[in-house]
């Protein structure tokens, strides 16, 4: 190669070398291997060689093009990769954090309580269903077996809406339990079920331990073989998950419910000595739930052949439960709306209930 390719090359070479931005770059590339650059304009002259001359020369120009467009090429890429550091750099979200401080809202306690049971039954494998606040007579009392003269059918015990005329409706109430999702997901659905229904439910009731709306968390389970061992390990399963306790005694007393035959109420072990309520050891019982098998009458007035299927179900009170585990004393403030009462018993929003975390940060 002649020296002045020779210098050519040295020289663009430097330039690459000296280059801090692409800016610069580009230009420089146009410079040499642009249409005016200075590697385009040698390659002019080799029309006007002899065809040896330009032979050898053309064969050393396109040496010089290519590791210039090498090293142009190599510049480029490491300026571009110092770029996409800096913008990296210079955009860093530090997502440990803490929140910001003035995060003052906070979770209800039964919106936590509520939470916490649709994580430990999820886990489980049930899915959540809901359904409407205001019922007919069949899916909230027919259906589920309760007779037409049963006490909760009573004017006083339940609330029945008005119909147009400004009379009284029979047909229309305010459900009074969550039951009636649970008839109509086994009216919509081929078995196998496993459901819970969380949800508001309204009686016509109102003292120290009673309030005329209050929530409830069923659960429901329909199998060809579903049975009360496993309505009994299911039960388990959910306690001590819910009260962070392995192995809390449980103690079923035979009970009675319309839609369920057996049915059973279920006490926690617990102690009270010293006025201070310890949940799953000690001599005392507690009262959480009532369950049973479903009803065959129940089954069959929601279009399940009960000689096929079976099945279990449950119910809780959400601010029962919630009370318990929380140590809040007294059902009404749970609807007071009280700021101070939902800072001292509410929980933060980014906290929220997992089957890993509980009552302990
Ligand atoms: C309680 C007792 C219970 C049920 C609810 C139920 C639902 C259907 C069929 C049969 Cl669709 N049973 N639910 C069963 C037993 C007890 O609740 O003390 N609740 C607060």
């Amino acid at each position: 190669m002649s020296d002045s390719l020779e210098t050519l090359r040295a020289e663009l070479l430097a330039e690459v070398d000296q280059i801090s931005d692409l800016k610069a770059l580009e230009d420089l590339r146009v410079s040499a291997l642009g249409k005016k650059g200075r590697i385009t304009a040698e390659m002019k002259t080799l029309g006007g060689l002899s065809p040896e001359e330009r032979k050898e020369k053309g064969q050393a120009l396109n040496q010089v093009k290519a590791s210039v467009a090498e090293a142009l090429n190599a510049r480029k890429e490491s300026l571009e990769a110092d770029a996409l550091n800096a913008q990296l750099e210079a955009e860093r979200v530090d997502v440990s954090l803490p929140v910001r401080p003035e995060e003052m809202g906070r979770l209800h306690p039964i919106s936590q309580t509520w939470d916490e049971i649709v994580a430990i039954f999820g886990e489980m494998g049930f899915t959540v269903m809901d359904g409407p606040d205001i019922e007919d007579d069949f899916h909230n009392f027919t259906a589920l077996n309760i007779p037409p003269e049963h006490p909760a059918r009573q004017m006083h015990d339940t609330f029945y809406l008005c119909g147009e005329d400004g009379e009284v409706d029979m047909e229309s109430v305010l459900r009074t339990h969550t039951s009636p999702v649970q008839i109509r997901t086994m009216e919509n659905q081929e078995p196998p079920i496993r459901i819970i229904a969380p949800g508001r439910t309204y009686r016509s009731d109102s003292d120290m331990t009673h309030t005329p709306m209050f929530s409830q968390v069923e659960g429901l389970v329909i199998d060809k073989k579903a049975n009360f061992g496993h309505l009994k390990g299911c039960l388990q399963e959910f306690v001590n998950a819910y009260f962070e306790v392995d192995d809390i005694p449980l103690q079923f007393r035979p009970s009675f419910f319309p839609f369920t035959e057996p049915s059973a109420e279920v006490d926690i072990g617990c102690s009270r000595k010293g006025g201070e309520l310890k949940i799953g050891a000690g001599e005392d019982w507690l009262e959480i739930l009532g369950c049973g098998m479903v009803h065959p009458n129940v089954l069959r007035a929601s279009g399940i052949d009960p000689e096929e299927y079976q099945g279990f179900a449950f119910g809780m009170g959400i601010e029962r439960i919630a009370m318990l585990k929380y140590g809040i004393p007294d059902l009404r403030t749970f609807f007071d709306a009280d700021l101070r009462w939902l800072r001292h018993y509410g929980f933060l929003p980014l906290e929220a209930a997992s089957m890993t975390r509980g009552l302990t940060p």
